[in-house]
């Protein structure tokens, strides 16, 4: 049966008949010279992957006369060194990879070649995906190299093993059973983040339990540490800014105080012993009530660097989240940019600004953050999220893809045209004034005990995706979307087109059915899953639906312009300027920046009541098209997961007519406006 659990990796026999016999002939052993950890995982896993792709037996050999596929690097490979490829190995740096095709002894053979041995495992994985993917082989010559340093996966996961907007199951991480008992789950978690290029794990919630800094925890933590290091996989662990504090020890933790500092030394010292290649610490302070320098009268560079020393000569990081916001600064957009902006530059060197994509929290559409375009000296990543904390949970198909895509080519107009997201996570455009910077991606993923890791079947897709891009950000997401499917399900085309349609739709289709036009943040508050537009008794204004729609009898939307909150001026001038000139803001943002009369005129000639409405319906017809399509597809794929998906996709259906009804009638009650002719009547119950 079908459950999901090998995700991308499924290596099932390759269907093109003529491909797979090329593939065979091609393929009829593997030779692995060196003797590391790495190396054994990366034969192993090609051995395997033919093994199943080829439906034969390929074994490991150090028979040069046979075609096959060689591995290795210079220094651990005699085969690799004599094949001098020096040169093109200095451009594709540590991670990277070279993949060709070359005459050895009397036989072609694939090679990958690597500085590394996790470069190697890299590109047996990129290797493996052509097959799977049905690519040709004929001529064969690829360099590749990640565009971004830190790619790294950000657990949610607490101690309880209940995992913050999960949706699939506990966490993976056993403590009660740790370190004893090596769950070979560990192992194939690392297995499919390797296969993407991620290099780093922060396995515990932002909200930080800090007991997981004790010997009783590191002991098991150093088991984890252990299992995904060969896969090139550092473990990070997310901090409470009070530990000090709540062992006991000191009674501050102001990070000034020397005592604190000693207490910081020490703890890293010890977390080292356990973990030497140790990757630091993530940070969530004077965010959502966890504790901080703030309140200590310091601020984040203050808090930030404390710990960045601590860390430095075990050249560890601080990854420092921006998600700041508080409800007495009257628009929750500013918050990140007026605290941050005025520290650029006053960071060390070894932390990083971890800035979610968008300036509130990971809304189905959000303008970029502008403390992207506003830091000139900071290091900065991004963080987006795969876990569909916004997006249905682990029950609506939603493919996050094309969401980091619009981020990642956001012109952020810093620096003239070409001054995007991409751009700027890279280094490139603060190149003068941040001459070495770390650079990176994060994701908040979901993966938990259930069988299939992710819960929808589809979830797996945005990991995927994340992956690819923090490796690549020039790949489509289209682009993505198709390989996904190709090693997921089928390489079937007429699987392939329809499905790939239904994932480019799905984002789009969430974003009408629940906040269209530029709305944002209308959750029933807490679990963030249904509508409450309605809500306005919080206690917290900046948790209030109504806070963020601006609904009344004038119109709809937040007014960030220079009447308003201003918060538009955060952005560099010409992208202010774009976003505040209603005839330039696009459409799909204008609600974000404007506030609007109800009878507006929208580009469609309707008016913005008219339009809105429009909206909600046809997000709704985009999920029964969705339906309509995925039913079409009953046999092509296997029964399980047809069956699974099928069942999420009217639960979907159900749960975007409740999202429409409800906000479409909501506003309605404050437009006062009619519903325009041709649409069904919203149901009550
Ligand atoms: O999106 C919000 C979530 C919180 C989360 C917080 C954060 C981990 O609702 O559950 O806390 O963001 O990113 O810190």
């Amino acid at each position: 049966a079908e459950d999901g659990y090998d995700m991308w990796l499924r290596y099932q026999p390759v269907a093109n008949d003529s491909l797979r016999q090329e593939y065979q002939s091609q393929f009829q052993q593997v030779i692995a010279e060196g003797n590391s950890q790495t190396i054994k995982i990366a034969a192993s896993e090609l051995q395997r992957g033919l093994s199943g792709l080829l439906k034969k037996t390929v074994a490991q050999t150090s028979n040069v006369n046979a075609m096959g596929v060689v591995i290795g690097t210079p220094a651990n490979s005699k085969l690799i060194a004599s094949l001098n490829l020096k040169k093109r190995l200095a451009s594709v740096g540590d991670e990277g990879y070279l993949i060709q095709k070359s005459r050895i002894g009397n036989a072609d053979q694939i090679v990958i070649a690597a500085n590394t041995d996790v470069g190697v495992l890299y590109g047996s994985f990129h290797l493996l995906r052509l097959l799977q993917t049905e690519q040709s082989l004929n001529n064969i010559s690829i360099a590749s190299s990640p565009k971004l340093q830190y790619r790294v996966v950000n657990h949610w996961d607490n101690v309880n093993r209940l995992v913050e907007r999960g949706y699939a199951g506990l966490s993976l991480w056993d403590w009660g059973t740790l370190p004893e008992l090596k769950s070979p789950r560990y192992e194939d978690y690392a297995r499919i983040n390797a296969s993407l290029g991620i290099n780093g794990t922060v396995i515990n919630n932002v909200n930080a339990d800090p007991r997981l800094m004790s010997d009783q925890f590191l002991k098991k933590i150093a088991t984890l540490a252990e299992v995904f290091r060969p896969y090139g996989i550092k473990l990070y662990l997310s901090i409470n800014y009070n530990a000090p504090r709540a062992y006991g020890d000191l009674d501050t933790a102001d990070p000034l105080d020397p005592r604190v500092q000693a207490w910081w030394k020490a703890r890293a010292e010890k977390i080292y012993s356990y973990i030497p290649d140790f990757g630091g610490y993530l940070v969530k302070a004077d965010s959502e009530g966890q504790p901080g320098p703030q309140g200590y009268g310091r601020n984040h560079a203050d808090g930030a660097n404390m710990l960045a020393d601590t860390l430095k000569p075990f050249k560890g990081v601080v990854f420092w989240r921006a998600f700041v916001y508080h409800p007495d600064i009257g628009d929750r957009f500013r918050g990140a940019y007026d605290e941050f902006t005025p520290l650029d530059g006053k960071f060390k060197e070894n932390v990083i600004l971890q800035i979610k994509n968008g300036p509130i929290d990971f809304q189905p559409r959000e303008p970029v953050s502008p403390l992207f375009g506003s830091l000139k000296k900071t290091n900065m990543m991004m963080e987006v999220q795969v876990t569909q904390e916004y997006f249905g949970f682990a029950t609506h198909l939603a493919y996050q893809g094309p969401l980091f895509e619009e981020a990642l080519k956001t012109d952020l107009l810093v620096k003239g045209k070409g001054s995007t997201l991409a751009n700027i996570l890279s280094g490139q455009l603060n190149k003068a004034t941040n001459k070495n910077p770390r650079t990176g991606m994060a994701a908040v993923i979901n993966p938990g005990t259930d069988r299939n890791w992710t819960g929808h079947p589809f979830v797996q897709s945005s990991w995927y995706a994340f992956g690819r891009m923090a490796w690549d950000y020039s790949l489509t997401s289209d682009a993505i979307a198709d390989e996904w499917l190709r090693m997921t399900f089928s390489n079937q085309e007429k699987f392939i087109a329809p499905i790939k349609k239904i994932m480019m739709d799905s984002r789009e289709a969430g974003v009408n059915y629940r906040s269209p036009l530029g709305l944002t943040h209308l959750y029933s508050q807490g679990d963030h899953y249904g509508p409450a537009p309605w809500t306005a008794d919080m206690g917290r204004a900046d948790w209030n639906a109504v806070y963020y729609h601006r609904a009344a009898e004038d119109g709809i939307g937040f007014n960030r312009t220079a009447t308003g909150s201003n918060a538009l001026a955060q952005y560099p001038a010409e992208l202010a300027k774009q976003y505040a000139d209603l005839n330039t803001v696009p459409e799909d943002l204008m609600l974000w920046f404007h506030h609007l009369p109800w009878d507006y005129k929208m580009k469609s000639g309707k008016t913005l009541w008219a339009e809105l409405v429009d909206k909600y319906y046809s997000g709704v017809t985009q999920v029964r098209t969705m339906q309509t399509e995925w039913n079409k597809m009953e046999g092509q794929i296997d029964a399980e997961r047809f069956a699974h998906v099928k069942a999420l996709l009217a639960v979907q259906e159900r749960d975007a007519v409740r999202w429409r009804d409800s906000c479409v009638v909501y506003f309605q009650s404050i437009s006062k406006l009619p519903i325009p002719d041709g649409y069904e009547k919203p149901a009550h119950d």
